[in-house]
């Protein structure tokens, strides 16, 4: 598969491998699984069943497996969850103005970094919440970022994609970057996650805290210029549509450059 960040490969294979200096049974079992290239082919699939407009199938495999493991609440959840991902293309948008809290994040090289400092770009942003280990619209959505990545081309140097996780306790750093890799991710599209704390005070400033990580929504969020209100998408967008909702956000001043 073609690596745009080559040096997150790198990255991630220097982690394996100090890793390997001080390696408990489990996180041998970890890295095993995690470092070495071959296991990277297996993620092809799953991207491809989630970019897919087919994925019945997997949700049903899903289903029988979460079944015996799953309290009724999140079993609900999860059953709306598999309505939305039916929904693909459609999605709601309204303009947001959110007052971000004074916390610190961390990319996926475990650097912290204040939530302002993310945000606060000339660049236009677009941005989004999931959680690595998500099974449900969490691929979808990322497999749009990273099509929407390829329809972009060039124009994506003029851009930040951010991915922020709803999951820090199971997204340190390493898995983000493991899951940025899954997803070609380019160096125009970052993901951080950090202490729970500021995540969720992340969250809540968004307005996408849902208090649990099984409730939550898909929300993606653009932002044409520092002071610019943001648009605020709610569902599952193709990556077609982002892309032309991000055209129209970011208005006439770029897109009749073109
Ligand atoms: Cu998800």
């Amino acid at each position: 598969m073609p690596i745009r960040r080559p040096h997150l490969l790198l990255t991630l294979m220097l982690a394996a491998l100090s890793g390997g200096l001080i390696q408990t049974q489990a996180s041998a079992d970890q890295m095993d699984n995690s470092a070495a290239m071959p296991a990277m082919e297996h993620h092809h699939h799953d991207m491809d069943a989630a970019a897919g407009t087919d994925t019945d199938a997997s949700h049903d495999r899903h289903d029988a497996h979460q079944d015996a493991a799953m309290t009724h609440d999140a079993h609900n959840a999860h059953q709306s969850h598999m309505a939305m991902t039916k929904n693909t293309g459609k999605y709601t948008r309204k303009n947001g103005s959110y007052t971000l809290p004074k916390v610190k994040l961390l990319d996926m090289a475990g650097q912290a970094h204040t939530l302002s400092d993310i945000i606060d770009t000339d660049k236009p942003l677009i941005v989004n919440f999931i959680f690595t280990t998500c099974t449900t619209i969490c691929p979808i959505m990322s497999a749009t970022f990273s099509q929407a990545q390829d329809i972009l081309g060039p124009e994506l140097e003029t851009l930040k994609m951010v991915s922020i996780s709803i999951d820090p306790e199971q997204d340190t750093p390493e898995a983000l970057l493991k899951y940025a890799l899954k997803f070609q991710a380019s160096p125009a599209w970052d993901f951080y996650t950090g202490k729970i704390d500021d995540i969720n005070a992340t969250l809540k400033a968004f307005d996408v805290y849902r208090g649990d990580k099984m409730n939550h929504i898909p929300v993606t969020l653009i932002r044409a210029k520092r002071d610019a209100s943001w648009v605020r998408l709610e569902g599952l967008t193709s990556a077609k549509d982002l892309v032309m909702e991000y055209h129209q956000a970011i208005g006439g001043e770029h897109f009749s450059k073109k």
